[in-house]
């Protein structure tokens, strides 16, 4: 066994050496700064929209968006409506969730598919990345999926003017596919690279505060949406199930991580470690393993007790 290993490794070295030898001796990669998250503001829902008759409302607190791995543009962090300027960690709290139980429900809105994939194939994809979360050994999500059933959906829509519903339908929604408009007018001229974007829909209370019902610091998750931009091709140049993955990751509460760097020969964007819940695309990932793993066990190790 040990001398296989050494075989393996000398064998590696020579065959490292040859090709260090036969390329041109530049260094190819670029370190990319990670931006500074961002502040700003969305229109709230008029008049008694959005608020239940015991004064709770929602409020729109967070997107963390994803870019394609071919710009310069890299995913970020948006936080809205500037509560002193805090970069809160929000989380789901047990006893709380809108469809009465602490496993996590799911909805995908079959009406914005993709002009580039038919809607069975993309609810495919997306229902095999919120399994592969769902099967991570760590936690118990109970995960399940609310069926489609053609209702509006999208709290975010629904206050840019594109449709949708300031209702709770699921913890996690596919809210599905959206023009480029949708993204640039969210995210000026970076929204032209956002893949997909995951809010943060938090419960505000009478008196205006954000509710934290197990009062650990973090506020209350009412629900999460998520938006996929159609201005890129879903059948030929993006992966579904890959990017579905990243977004049910920040579905779950993960955040980013990993340092990117630019491949200049290529001009493509790397990453260390390369994980899901990298800020930008970088191929098919459809796996949950490493710090994709350990960041989900960190928050969902104890579910539904926290
Ligand atoms: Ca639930
Ligand atoms: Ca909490
Ligand atoms: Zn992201």
């Amino acid at each position: 066994m040990t001398n296989f290993f050494i075989r393996t490794g000398s064998l590696l070295s020579l065959a490292f050496l040859t090709l260090a030898c036969e390329q041109e001796p530049i260094v190819d990669t670029i370190a990319m700064a990670t931006p500074e998250a961002i502040y700003a503001d969305l229109p709230t829902p008029g008049g008694k929209l959005g608020k239940s008759a015991d004064g709770i409302r929602y409020e729109v607190v967070k997107a963390e968006y994803i870019t394609a791995g071919d710009s310069d543009e890299m995913g970020n962090t948006v936080f809205f409506n500037n509560r002193g300027n805090k970069q809160l960690d929000y989380d789901f709290a047990p006893g709380l969730s809108g469809d009465g139980t602490d496993a996590i429900s799911y909805y995908i809105d079959e009406a914005r598919p993709s002009q580039d994939v038919p809607s069975e194939l993309s609810s495919a994809a997306i229902g095999r990345a919120m399994d592969t979360w769902d099967e991570a050994t760590c936690s118990d999500l109970g995960m399940f999926r609310i069926a489609s059933d053609g209702r509006p959906t999208g709290f975010v829509s629904n206050l840019l003017g594109y449709g949708g519903s300031y209702e709770y339908v699921a913890d996690v929604v596919h809210n599905g596919w959206m023009p480029a408009s949708f993204f640039q007018q969210l995210f000026g001229n970076s929204g032209r690279s956002v893949l997909g974007v995951t809010f943060t829909l938090v419960a505000v209370d009478a008196q205006g505060d954000l509710v934290d019902i197990n009062n650990d610091r973090k506020p209350d998750v009412a629900w999460r949406e998520i938006y996929y931009n159609d201005r890129f091709n879903w059948a030929t140049s993006i992966d579904i199930e890959t990017v579905a993955l990243h977004e049910a990751g920040h579905g779950l509460s993960q955040g980013h991580f990993g340092k990117a760097f630019r491949k200049e020969s290529t001009g493509k964007v790397q990453f260390s470690p390369r994980a899901i819940m990298n800020a930008a695309y970088s191929g098919l990932q459809t796996e949950v393993d490493g710090t994709d793993n350990a960041g989900h066990c960190s928050i969902w190790g104890n579910w539904p007790n926290k």
